[in-house]
């Protein structure tokens, strides 16, 4: 049975991958449907985004979809980049660039508490859509550290660790990340579900 992960972050693709393994699924993601157009992410909350990714993948291709919709809120930026994690400092798109900004922004904060949140939905190909999700608590660092990971990793110190996420190995980071947490909740509550003959899903709007 195929599942498609509706994402084009081949980053959040491998670790959703290395995650969520089950048996009886086939991965395939948004990359291999070139022709569907990308969704605009104009949702207020990560869940609302993520259903609006899951529900649109499934529709086009009449699949069960599985989204991911992330970010960082950091509390002296009064949750800011949060929903707007990905373009913090504009198009096109840089890693780098975020960084730099959250460095710049945080120049003079005392309090560098942060979260990684994320909210995983599953669309049937009928629309029917469920979601749970995962955060991270942490510390924003003072500088980069680390090479592995993505995005805002080599800033971000979780709670009872003194490594950034990028200065750690990949099955470290997801046995205590915001998608590692929402992932297990998704088994949990899914992989009964997932583990049956595809024929006996719920495929109801
Ligand atoms: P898709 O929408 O195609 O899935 P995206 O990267 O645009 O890819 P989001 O809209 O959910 O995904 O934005 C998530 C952003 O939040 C991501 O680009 C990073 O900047 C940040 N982020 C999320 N999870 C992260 C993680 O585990 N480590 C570092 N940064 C992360």
């Amino acid at each position: 049975m195929k599942l498609v992960i509706a994402t084009r972050n081949k980053h959040k693709l491998e670790e959703i991958r290395a995650i969520f393994h089950q048996p009886s699924l086939e991965f395939v993601c948004a990359l291999d449907y070139p022709d569907i157009p990308d969704v605009v992410e104009d949702g207020d909350t990560f869940e609302a985004n993520a259903m609006k990714k899951s529900v649109s993948l499934a529709t086009a291709t009449g699949l069960w979809a599985l989204a991911d919709d992330s970010g960082l809120e950091v509390d002296a930026l009064n949750g800011a980049p949060g929903i707007y994690s990905a373009r913090y400092a504009g198009e096109p798109v840089s890693y780098p660039a975020n960084n730099r900004k959250l460095l710049e922004e945080l120049q003079h904060a005392k309090n560098r508490k942060a979260r990684f949140r994320c909210v995983i939905a599953l669309s049937s190909p009928g629309g029917k859509t469920r979601t749970v999700d995962g955060r991270c608590e942490g510390v924003i660092a003072h500088e980069e550290r680390g090479k592995q990971g993505f995005g805002y990793d080599p800033l971000f110190v979780p709670d009872g660790f003194t490594k950034t996420f990028a200065e750690m190995d990949a099955e470290s980071k997801n046995a205590i990340s915001h998608r590692g947490r929402a992932l297990k909740k998704a088994t949990e509550a899914w992989g009964a579900m997932l583990a049956k003959n595809p024929a006996d899903w719920p495929t109801g709007r």
